[in-house]
């Protein structure tokens, strides 16, 4: 009899353990599938603001010396509480944004006579950087192989002219630019994080890991995919897209890092408030960028890592960079 209570009592245990990973992996699933792409009022996960979560804040590694030189030296530091966004700012929540301001993108002004006498009228369009697969490269020191400036592409039209926003209100808004993504937040009463917030959100509370969710870089979801939307296979050329999605993927379709944060590996490139310091480029004008995004190929890029950085540039947009904000309590008086 107690053999079976035993018994009994575990499979029950089992059950619940089964009904809660079941019943979160369906939540995640309504969140990337039937997300309108802009957070309910009420902030389920906890925080002040809708759709961001809290972070206590406090001492942790960051940086890493086992991959590129730019991420090192791994250093520790403090950063004081914050709230961040559970996901990256979508279409739905940048379009009412953009409907309630009348603001324009960078992409979408023109360039300016003054600051380039030397392009004519139809050269100063404005535009965009749009991915494409080549057929072929030679060599992998010239990236516009696989990114064509294209006149016409903008956060509205993320593949360029005939593109359009039609069923992506829940994927990442890219080809953001430093000021849009500052103009966004300021307009939401937020603010754009710092390297260091935004690496200590990504970590998860994971010391010193080399990913979100560990160290183990092929680890897989619950259905055998892979736990962020990057790019399987040889980059340019084929995206064998075994993460079920080519270019950006809803907000929320992967697994939720330890403070249930969503796609801080991969997606989209994430803007930081954060100026990217490099010697050799003694003109500045670059912004940091974290978490990589969906065209990070193991044999090219390798950077939907937390302490993975990029620069990028502030005078342009990419199709595969976006962001995500923070807000800050005031200090009390
Ligand atoms: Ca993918
Ligand atoms: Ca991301």
């Amino acid at each position: 009899m107690r053999k079976r209570l035993a018994a009994l009592s575990l499979m029950l245990t089992l059950g619940a353990a089964l009904a809660a990973s079941v019943a979160k992996a369906e939540s995640a699933l309504r969140l990337c599938q039937a997300y309108s792409g802009r957070p309910a009022p009420a902030n389920q996960a906890g925080g002040i603001q809708p759709g961001m979560v809290a972070m206590r804040g406090g001492r942790f590694l960051m940086g890493s010396e086992r991959f590129y030189p730019e991420e090192s030296p791994r250093r520790s530091v403090e950063v004081a509480p914050f709230h961040i966004q559970r996901h990256e700012v979508t279409n739905a929540q940048f379009a009412a944004f953009a409907n309630s301001t009348g603001y324009r993108t960078v992409a979408e002004r023109p360039l300016d006579s003054k600051q380039f006498p030397q392009l004519g009228e139809a050269q100063r369009r404005p535009g965009s950087l749009v991915f494409h697969e080549p057929t072929q490269v030679k060599g992998m020191a010239d990236i516009s192989q696989w990114w064509t400036w294209t006149p016409g592409a903008s956060w509205r039209a993320p593949g360029g002219p005939g593109s359009s926003l039609r069923g992506r209100a829940n994927h990442p808004v890219v080809h953001i630019a430093f000021d849009d993504a500052v103009a966004y937040a300021r307009w939401a009463g937020q603010d754009l994080p710092t390297e260091t917030e935004w690496e200590y959100a990504a970590r998860g509370g994971l010391e010193d890991a080399d990913y979100t969710w560990g160290d183990d870089k092929n680890r897989r979801d619950d259905k055998g995919k892979p736990m962020a939307n990057h790019w399987q296979g040889p980059f340019p050329l084929k995206d064998m897209a075994e993460d079920g999605h080519h270019g950006t993927a809803p907000v929320g379709c992967f697994p939720a890092n330890g403070y249930g944060l969503f796609d801080m590996a991969g997606n989209a490139w994430e803007l930081t408030k954060d100026d990217y310091l490099d010697p050799r480029n003694p003109y500045g004008g670059m912004k940091v960028a974290k978490g990589g995004s969906f065209l990070c190929s193991d044999d090219f890029c390798g950077r939907y890592r937390p302490a993975a950085r990029t620069p990028h540039g502030i005078d342009t947009g990419m199709q595969h960079v976006g962001f995500r904000t923070v807000w800050r309590a005031p200090a009390r008086p």
